[in-house]
């Protein structure tokens, strides 16, 4: 299936039955709405660090502010209440809880997740926790962050605290959100804080991030009662970018840094072969049990595939590259390809067996008020629904599919390309933090009331 030759997916959203309990929800990350980045205690993270240094971020845009969603926190319940929503993820700020990583507990920190959970499951929300979305302290990093194995202990250390205070009212945990993108970004590539470019340090933080995963896991079982566990993953097809036969090699290695690299030891218990002779150096004896404890769920965050071409001065030996110019995009240029959404779902399916949560999957683009100040954005919503769709036909053929969540629920910073990349179905105004349900929120709200229908009466 593909945008340009298929206007509506083989049996539309709105008219199919969904799993009995299937739940419809929306995404977002501490760092990229919060704001307040210094209030109330909050310790600094590699991003607070990253925006302010020149030329990181599009336009200078920074995260100190983002949607205030520090301060506007009900009212943005309250929007998900107006479009349904059954559950909603976000990540907690690890720097806001504990400022410096570890240590010193920030009381004002834990109140502000204490009244976000309570306003969600007030309004009848269900809320899944996501420990880690790319906001490592800064003093941690300044002791290797990552790099650094004792990272593992650092992170079980703040699961400890967190599912003491939270486990009485959440019970669905992630540990990380993506760690392939932050690791490749942040230590490869130089796209995303820390800012490294080096094959060791990649190689290093791959494996302290597993450990800190599994580590995680234990904490999470041992002490929230009924916790249902998983992982986040951005899986996506890597295609060659041209027909070199290095393109060939690029996406094969893309393919196991991206797709691999995680999901296979969480899940498997095995490095890929390749990848386990790289980063042999850093696995000690016992570790891979360590990193492969059970989980309930997979977290599938996907939008597009990927392009790749040979790079022999990169340091992985390639280079990611834009998609060939005829296929379909969206508004940031990702290819539309909803078949290649099915085709994930099911690989997945196959190969992890473990029911999956499609975590993160949106549409980005420019989006602009029009002169009624409203945004009808009908892109956004052909690729929801051909994507929604497509989910549809991996669960008719097998898979074990058991929610969507849209990313995002709001506008917001979206890393690197600061603010003019809009991903959510909320329309931020920055300047006045006024927000506006666009048009693809209302459809979303349509198509959740209408699945319910059909669930329920079928
Ligand atoms: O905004 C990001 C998010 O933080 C992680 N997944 C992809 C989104 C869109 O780029």
């Amino acid at each position: 299936m593909n945008l340009e030759t298929v206007d509506r997916p083989v049996v539309p959203a709105a008219d199919r039955a969904w799993p009995p309990g299937f739940l419809w929800g929306a995404s977002t990350s501490a760092y990229q709405i919060e704001g307040a980045t210094t209030a109330d205690g909050r310790g600094a993270s590699i991003w607070d660090v990253r925006v302010h240094e020149p030329g990181r971020v599009t336009d200078g845009d920074t995260g100190d502010e983002a949607c205030d969603h520090y301060h506007r926190y009900a009212e943005d319940v309250g929007l998900m209440r107006r479009i349904g929503l059954d559950a909603y993820r976000f990540s907690v700020s690890w720097p806001r809880v504990l400022p410096t990583g570890r240590g010193t507990v920030n009381a004002a920190g834990l109140d502000f997740y204490d009244r976000l959970i309570d306003s969600l499951l007030a309004a009848g929300i269900e809320p899944w926790l996501c420990l880690y979305h790319w906001d490592l302290p800064q003093a941690l990093q300044e002791l290797g962050g990552w790099e650094n194995r004792d990272s593992a202990g650092w992170f079980a250390d703040y699961a400890v605290l967190i599912a003491r205070r939270f486990g009485d009212r959440v019970k669905r945990f992630a540990t990380f959100n993506e760690p392939a993108v932050f690791t490749i970004f942040g230590y490869v590539l130089d796209w995303q804080a820390p800012g490294i470019k080096n094959r060791d340090s990649y190689l290093a933080a791959v494996h302290h991030v597993n450990l800190a995963h599994g580590a995680a896991v234990d904490v999470l079982r041992d002490l929230v009662p009924g916790a249902q566990i998983g992982a986040i993953h951005n899986r996506q097809p890597c295609r060659p970018a041209g027909s070199e036969p290095g393109d060939l090699a690029a996406a094969e290695l893309m393919d196991l840094c991206w797709n691999q690299a995680f999901p296979e030891p969480q899940i498997r218990g095995t490095y890929p072969p390749r990848f386990a002779e790289a980063i042999e150096r850093w696995v000690k004896a016992g570790d891979l049990a360590r990193i492969c404890r059970p989980t309930d769920w997979f977290g599938l965050n996907h939008y597009s595939p990927i392009y790749m071409k040979a790079d022999p001065s990169a340091e992985l030996g390639f280079a990611w590259t834009g998609p060939p110019p005829d296929e379909p995009q969206t508004g940031v240029g990702w290819v539309i390809d909803a078949d290649a959404f099915r085709d994930t779902l099911a690989e997945v399916h196959r190969r992890y067996r473990l029911p999956i949560y499609v975590t993160e999957n949106g549409y980005g683009a420019d989006d602009r008020l029009d002169e009624r100040g409203e945004v009808v954005d009908p892109d956004r919503i052909r690729y929801l629904d051909a994507y929604i769709g497509a989910m549809g036909e991996a669960i008719d053929g097998g898979a074990d599919v058991r929610g969507y969540f849209v990313w995002s629920l709001l506008d917001n910073f979206e890393w690197g390309s600061g603010f003019g990349q809009r991903f959510g179905i909320v329309y931020v105004d920055y300047a006045t933090q006024q927000r506006r349900l666009k048009a693809s929120a209302k459809w979303y709200a349509d198509r959740i009331r209408a699945a319910r229908a059909v669930t329920a009466g079928r």
